[in-house]
């Protein structure tokens, strides 16, 4: 039987082949599926950037162990969903310029999408010139959704949200942020309408904001 133990195990080896079926097992014994998105996955995902930190592991294994995330988030992606879920508008999502990032954005834009928002994720490493089309050329566009995760990126999001500010279209969206090393303060220096600490957190930022 597969536990949440199992699940970030696999998740920090980037078990990418047999992930699917551990997480499925772990479901299959009745752990609830955010628990093992929570307790097994995105912790198994700090426990990777610490050993990066410490030089106990290199970029590969960061990369097999962001493959794997991705396939077990696939596996828990329907159970995760409100297939209930109003039309709250459309939300522009984003890592920002300069950073690869985007399993916390991914999990974003899927938390919104349940939340009953319409989603165009713009990806990773998406200018501000991408950015000011996406929202100028549509007008269902109600948020736009930045995510960072580099402390060198930050300034490519403040620049971002310093465009979106001065666009022609600011009066009909509003800016949420997030990722690792953004918090409420960075927030409230730059502009941005809303920050959220996670995925979850972040649908909820973006109801309120509508
Ligand atoms: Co990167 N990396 N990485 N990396 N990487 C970190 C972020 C790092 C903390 C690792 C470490 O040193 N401990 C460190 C950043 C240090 C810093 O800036 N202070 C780091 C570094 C240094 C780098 C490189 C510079 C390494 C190098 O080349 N020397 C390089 C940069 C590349 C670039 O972007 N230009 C790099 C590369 C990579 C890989 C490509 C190998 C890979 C990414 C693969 C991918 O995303 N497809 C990778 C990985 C996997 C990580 C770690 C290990 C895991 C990130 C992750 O997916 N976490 C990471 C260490 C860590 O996070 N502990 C690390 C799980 C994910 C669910 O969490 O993304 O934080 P997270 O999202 C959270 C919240 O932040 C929030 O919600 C999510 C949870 O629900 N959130 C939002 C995110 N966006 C949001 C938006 C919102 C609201 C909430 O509103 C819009």
């Amino acid at each position: 039987m597969s536990t949440i133990q199992e699940v970030a195990a696999a998740i920090e080896a980037g078990q990418s082949k047999t992930i699917g079926d551990i997480v499925q097992s772990a479901l299959d014994a009745g752990v609830p599926a955010l628990e093992i998105l929570n307790a097994g996955m995105i912790d198994a995902m700090s426990v990777v950037g610490e050993k990066f930190s410490k030089e106990e592991i290199f970029i590969p294994e960061m990369l097999v162990a962001a493959r794997a995330m991705k396939r077990g988030v696939e596996v828990l992606k329907p159970l995760l969903g409100d297939a209930d879920a109003a039309n709250l508008g459309k939300v522009v999502v984003g890592t920002v310029a300069g950073d690869l990032h985007d399993i916390g954005k991914n999990l974003v834009a899927m938390m919104i999408e349940s939340a009953g928002f319409e989603v165009n994720d713009l990806g990773v490493d998406v200018s501000i010139d991408d950015f000011i089309k996406a929202v100028e050329g549509d007008d269902k566009v109600n948020v736009v959704a930045l995510s960072a995760l580099l402390t060198t990126t930050m300034p490519a999001m403040r620049d971002t949200v310093a465009a979106l500010n001065a666009s022609s279209a600011r009066g009909r969206f509003k800016i949420l942020i997030g990722g690792a090393p953004i918090t409420a303060d960075f927030c409230k220096e730059i502009g941005a309408d809303a920050f959220a600490p996670d995925a979850a957190a972040a649908a909820q930022a973006a109801k309120g904001l509508v």
